[in-house]
């Protein structure tokens, strides 16, 4: 199956029904590429002092990879929070949870010799594996051209919502995301991809935000990469998704906090996110009950 690629003019319901159908969308020319040049260039201290830290098996030896993005890339925080990407995402994960989060953000840098990577899942990390719920939208943006000879993510599309038990996809066959600097590739958490091999003899990189459904424990730890000081300097969605939000309202919540936060969102910023299905009991539910 191949790749879809839309035109930025793409709306939310067609990227989201795509992604929903083949696990994988791309939507080329979304960012300006003096964008994605700004966030590079904001990018390339950390990379070139940090990248190489977290070489492994997984990460490859010749990828450079740095997390901490909003601390140090705050031009960033536009691809992030993106309108297209956040109507996305409301349609994937709200179905499973009423506010949704990063999970990571990282940049990933493959230089000219690295290997392929290994094809896999990101909602691996979580051990819960519930057909047809998603747990997790992967966003990669190009900050470069990305080409089938310099490493441009590889995608199985139909790959997604497998009970991984049971029924592995057929993964012996992927398609390669080639799309412009500026572009965004989704794909589900679900949807089977991995880096590719760079050929060519100038680095790949790339910015892959990822979000999770509101009640899981993000991959990386936005509070200590982005300390409430430096989520202060971002508007009330971004710093929302960073965490700085509880999941669920009234007496049903997650990461509630009730000291003070230059960060800290008290109304979600998002129509969308205030849908508030408490399922606790309330004082008027024990006196039905006839307690007392
Ligand atoms: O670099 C890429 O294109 C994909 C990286 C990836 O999927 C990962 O590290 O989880
Ligand atoms: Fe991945």
């Amino acid at each position: 199956m191949d790749l879809t690629v839309l035109d930025r003019t793409a709306d939310a319901d067609t990227v989201a029904s795509i992604l929903q159908r083949d696990g994988t969308v791309a939507v080329k020319d979304l960012a300006p590429p003096d964008l994605a040049d700004t966030v590079a260039s904001e990018l390339r201290p950390q990379l070139d002092a940090e990248g190489l830290k977290s070489r492994s098996a997984f990460n490859g030896d010749l990828t450079h990879r740095c997390g901490g993005v909003l601390s140090t890339a705050p031009g960033a925080a536009a691809l992030v929070d993106h309108d297209l990407v956040v109507a996305v995402a409301d349609r994937i994960l709200l179905p499973f949870a009423e506010t949704y989060r990063i999970s990571s953000l990282t940049a990933i840098e493959i230089m000219p010799g690295e290997t392929d990577q290994a094809l896999h899942r990101d909602d691996t990390v979580y051990p819960i594996d519930i057909a047809g719920m998603e747990l997790v939208l992967g966003v990669m943006w190009s900050l470069c051209d990305f080409t089938r000879e310099n490493g441009g993510t590889r995608v199985i599309p139909g790959s997604h919502r497998y009970v991984r038990a049971w029924h592995l996809p057929d993964i012996s066959r992927w398609a390669v995301a080639e799309i412009p600097k500026g572009s965004a590739l989704f794909y589900l958490g679900s949807t089977w991809h991995g880096g590719g091999a760079n050929r060519s003899n100038t680095p790949r990189l790339g910015l892959v935000n990822s979000y999770c459904l509101g009640w899981l424990r993000p991959e990386e730890n936005q509070y200590l990469t982005t300390p409430p000081e430096i989520a202060a300097r971002y508007g009330p969605r971004l710093r929302a998704l960073m965490g700085y939000m509880t999941h669920g309202f009234g007496d049903d919540r997650c990461g509630y906090y009730r000291g003070d936060c230059p960060a800290w969102v008290d109304t979600p910023p998002e129509p969308s996110w205030r849908a508030g299905r408490s399922h606790v009991g309330t004082m008027e539910d024990a006196r039905v009950q006839g307690g007392g």
